[in-house]
C-alpha cells in the first residue's frame, strides 16, 4: 500500500498472507489473502503464476502484524489445496481469483528468509491500511477500456492531494466495505492496475460478488 497507515494490531483479523515455504526463500511474501472460513482463504489467481500451484511451495500466515517479529496471535499453516478459477488464463487479468485450503497442521514460523526478502524489496514491515473509493463502471471503462470486465471493479483515492493505492505485494489481499450493521464484506481482491498511485489509474480488484456461487461450490456450503 502506498500512502496508507499502520493498521491496528488485530484490527483486520481476516487478513492472511501467502508466503514461500522451505528453500532459501522461506517466508518470502507472495501475496495477500482473506480468511473466509476456518479452512479457506481467498486470493488472486495470478499469485501462482510465477512459481506454479504446487501446494508444497507455500504456506499461509494469519494474525500477523509485524512481518519480522513473531507475535502472540500469528499462526502459519501448510497449504492443502490450491483452486484457481477455471476461467482464469495466465497473462489475462480476467477471473483473477483463487481459493486456497489451509491444512489443519500448523507449520513452523521461519524468519531466516525474510531478511533476504527485506534486502530485495522494501515492503512495509507492518500491516498497512488505506481508505479508497469504489468508482463507477463507466469511470473504470473510461480508464481501462475493454481490459475492464464485469468480473472487476476499480477503486482509488478520493483525495487528489493524498493519493493512496494498492501496489506490489498487496495482490490477493482484500478490499473490504463496512455494512451499516457494522459487519464487513470482502468486496474486492487486489488484482492489477496501470502502475501504482498514478492519477487517473485506479487499482483494479476482482469483484467478489460475481463469484459467490463458485466460491460456495468450491468450499462446499
Ligand atoms: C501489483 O503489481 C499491483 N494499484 C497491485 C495493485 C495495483 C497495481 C499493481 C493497483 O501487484
Amino acid at each position: 500500500i502506498i500512502g496508507g497507515e499502520n493498521s491496528l494490531r488485530g484490527g483486520w483479523p481476516w487478513q492472511a498472507a501467502v508466503r514461500m515455504r522451505g528453500s532459501q526463500a522461506d517466508g518470502r511474501l507472495v501475496c495477500g489473502a482473506t480468511l473466509i472460513n476456518s479452512c479457506w482463504i481467498l486470493t488472486s489467481a495470478h499469485c501462482f503464476k510465477r512459481y506454479g500451484n504446487s501446494t508444497g511451495l507455500y504456506k499461509v500466515r494469519v494474525g500477523d502484524y509485524h512481518s519480522l517479529v513473531p507475535e502472540e496471535y500469528e499462526e502459519e499453516y501448510a497449504v492443502e489445496k490450491i483452486v484457481l478459477h477455471p476461467r482464469y488464463i495466465a497473462d489475462s487479468n480476467d477471473y483473477d481469483l483463487a481459493l486456497v485450503r489451509v491444512s489443519g497442521h500448523r507449520s513452523h514460523r521461519g524468519v531466516t528468509g525474510e531478511c533476504v526478502m527485506l534486502n530485495r524489496r522494501a515492503y512495509s514491515k507492518t500491516l498497512q491500511q488505506a481508505s479508497i473509493s469504489v468508482l463507477s463502471k463507466r469511470q473504470c471503462e473510461q480508464r481501462y477500456s475493454d481490459q475492464f470486465t464485469n468480473r472487476m471493479l476499480c477503486a482509488g483515492s478520493s483525495h487528489d492531494d493524498r493519493r493512496v493505492d494498492s501496489c506490489r505485494g498487496d495482490s490477493g489481499g482484500p478490499l473490504v466495505c463496512e455494512r451499516p450493521s457494522g459487519s464487513w464484506v470482502v468486496y474486492g481482491v487486489t488484482s492489477w492496475g496501470h502502475a501504482c498511485r498514478l492519477q487517473d489509474a485506479p487499482g483494479v480488484y476482482t469483484k467478489v460478488s460475481a463469484f459467490v456461487p463458485w466460491i460456495k461450490k468450491v468450499i462446499g456450503q
